[in-house]
């Protein structure tokens, strides 16, 4: 059977502290901000909250960028905030999870600026060095965020690894004194009552020794070189059960590691619970169909959503437990994948929160996501303020026209998921009373969550009752899952079967009619994004039945 545990039982909803809420008038969102929302967040059922990260940074990926693991961003407020929005977090009733950026610090980190002033410290051995024999990098490895993996440091005559931006250093996980001092500062942040860690690229850490050149076909498949050398590193799982042991079990603490590229095997090892790793991961497979990668203009397949999650349900096993997400900061938003129709959006949007809220797993929805929040009409590259959308577009504007360079840095850009979120229809979407840090566009003043509080046929609204009843309904959490039909096109039909309670889920996954699949009588119909019912399955229609 499956163990009971919170984190099966609860809706997470992500957070983006510098877009979601700002509270002073300076164009950036922060923690007084967020305090000011908790009760939103409560009222739409949110049980757990995952912060991107608030710890002191430059800022070269917003936040990503660790100078500082005891302090928090200036522009975000104080350590107090930060006390207070966990009580708060707390007296709702809500947990609180932080982001565990620990692959890589900032190159502003102290660590890093003792390894470069003073070669003889400890710290040097913190991260990966290297000599060269030329005056090439040490080895073929490429950045996630454009060109070499490699920084040239004159004054020592050696290289530094970091796998995303230039100021992204990363840590040599195969010394004991990190591996220490990472435990330490788990430990200290897990004492304040922070409930849990989302850890940012954990399964990157372990580094194959020596760090062997990439092999060129795996670098010319995937659009980067080295990625086989540490994506599944040969001490992955040890360091994972250490920290496990040392840091998180004495606080009983809870873990999701983000996972790209791991697949569900090695997703198995990660998260079975009796090999105490991690709790949960997320997985990326389902991000794109099969043939294509985020920066290409395509429309994305529902089908394809459905296998995965099929597989995934039918496979994974009791022992493990999945994350059910479409969206996060990395990423456009789905909507705008699969359908960019304005006729669909309003359907498309509730379909995509009853899969997500009737599967079986723990749904992680991203901010905006629950307003059915579409990608950005950003004009220019000008309007652009990821690192990793930056340094694309220069690196397209060397081979193509700048317009077919923008047009494909918009098709993936992160930055879709990094604007304000929208309140309401007033200045700035009620984010901001500054100049906020990103553009936004003229969305808002029709998709809002005041329009959406108001009407009872808002997608806020679906989300909110999905939510409820979820919670009321424990055959939808732990009930066994069983798919319909599976092999039929276009059509996700499926019963989740508790002790005392059965639910049946019937979607059309296209933009055309479907006949539904014939259904046994005396079923109940309890929610529903078509108001009247009808013979066929409409556009994307989605109806969860009470059996
Ligand atoms: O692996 C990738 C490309 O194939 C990337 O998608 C990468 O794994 C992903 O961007 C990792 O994301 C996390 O770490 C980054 C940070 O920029 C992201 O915001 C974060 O979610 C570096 O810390
Ligand atoms: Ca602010």
């Amino acid at each position: 059977g499956i163990e009971p545990k919170w984190w099966k039982e609860v809706v997470f909803y992500q957070i983006y502290p510098r877009s979601f809420m700002d509270s002073n008038g300076d164009g950036i969102g922060d923690l007084k901000g967020i305090i000011s929302k908790l009760d939103y967040l409560k009222e739409l059922g949110v049980d757990a909250i995952w912060l991107s990260p608030i710890y002191d940074s430059p800022n070269d990926d917003n936040g990503y960028d660790i100078r500082d693991y005891y302090a928090i961003m200036g522009e975000f407020g104080t350590m107090e905030d930060f006390d207070r929005l966990l009580e708060e977090v707390h007296n709702r009733g809500m947990k609180l999870i932080m982001d565990l950026v620990v692959n890589h610090t900032s190159d502003e980190h102290p660590w890093f600026q003792e390894a470069i002033k003073n070669p003889g410290s400890k710290y040097k051995e913190y991260y990966l060095f290297q000599k060269s024999k030329d005056k090439n990098p040490p080895n073929n490895w490429t950045s996630f965020f454009s060109g070499p993996a490699w920084n040239y440091y004159k004054e020592l005559d050696e290289w530094a690894l970091h796998l995303f931006s230039k100021k992204q250093m990363d840590l040599n996980w195969d010394n004991e004194n990190v591996r220490k001092d990472i435990q330490q500062m788990i430990s200290w942040w897990l004492s304040k009552g922070v409930d849990g860690f989302r850890l940012d690229v954990i399964n990157y850490i372990s580094k194959r020794e020596g760090l062997p050149w990439g092999n060129k076909t795996v670098g010319e498949l995937m659009g980067y070189y080295g990625i086989e050398n540490y994506y599944y590193g040969p001490n992955l799982h040890k360091y994972l059960k250490e920290i496990r042991s040392e840091a998180f079990e004495p606080f009983k603490a809870f873990s999701v590691g983000e996972t790209p590229g791991v697949g569900m095997e090695m997703s198995k090892l990660l998260t079975a619970d009796y090999r105490q790793e991690l709790d949960m991961v997320f997985s990326f497979d389902h991000l794109e169909t099969p043939g294509h990668v985020r920066f290409n203009d395509y429309e994305y397949d529902l089908n394809y959503l459905k296998e995965y999650f099929i597989h995934w349900m039918e496979d994974y096993g009791d022992a493990c437990w999945m994350s059910l997400f479409y969206e996060n900061h990395d990423n456009p938003r789905m909507i705008s994948k699969v359908n960019k129709n304005p006729a669909y959006r309003k359907p498309l949007a509730k379909l995509l929160a009853m899969i997500q809220l009737t599967l079986k797993g723990t749904p992680f929805i991203f901010q905006g996501q629950e307003i059915g929040s579409v990608n950005k009409a950003f004009q220019s590259a000008t309007d652009l303020r990821d690192v990793e959308s930056i340094n694309l577009y220069k690196e397209l504007i060397e081979k193509s026209s700048a317009e077919d360079a923008f047009r494909e840095v918009l098709s993936g850009s992160r930055d879709h998921a990094r604007t304000p979120m929208q309140w309401s229809d007033k200045k700035n979407a009620g984010f901001t009373e500054g100049i906020p840090w990103i553009v936004t566009d003229e969305d808002y003043k029709q998709w809002n969550v005041e329009k959406q509080l108001e009407n009872e046929d808002s997608v806020l609204n679906f989300y909110r009752q999905l939510i409820q009843f979820r919670k009321e309904h424990k055959a939808l959490i732990y009930g066994s899952f069983e798919a319909v039909n599976k092999k039929r096109k276009d059509s996700f039909t499926y019963y989740r079967r508790g002790e005392k309670e059965e639910f049946y889920v019937e979607c059309n996954l296209s933009s055309n009619t479907i006949k539904r699949n014939t259904l046994a009588s005396g079923y109940e119909l309890i929610l529903s994004n078509y108001s009247e019912p009808a013979k066929d399955l409409r556009p994307y229609e989605a109806n969860l039945y009470k059996v």
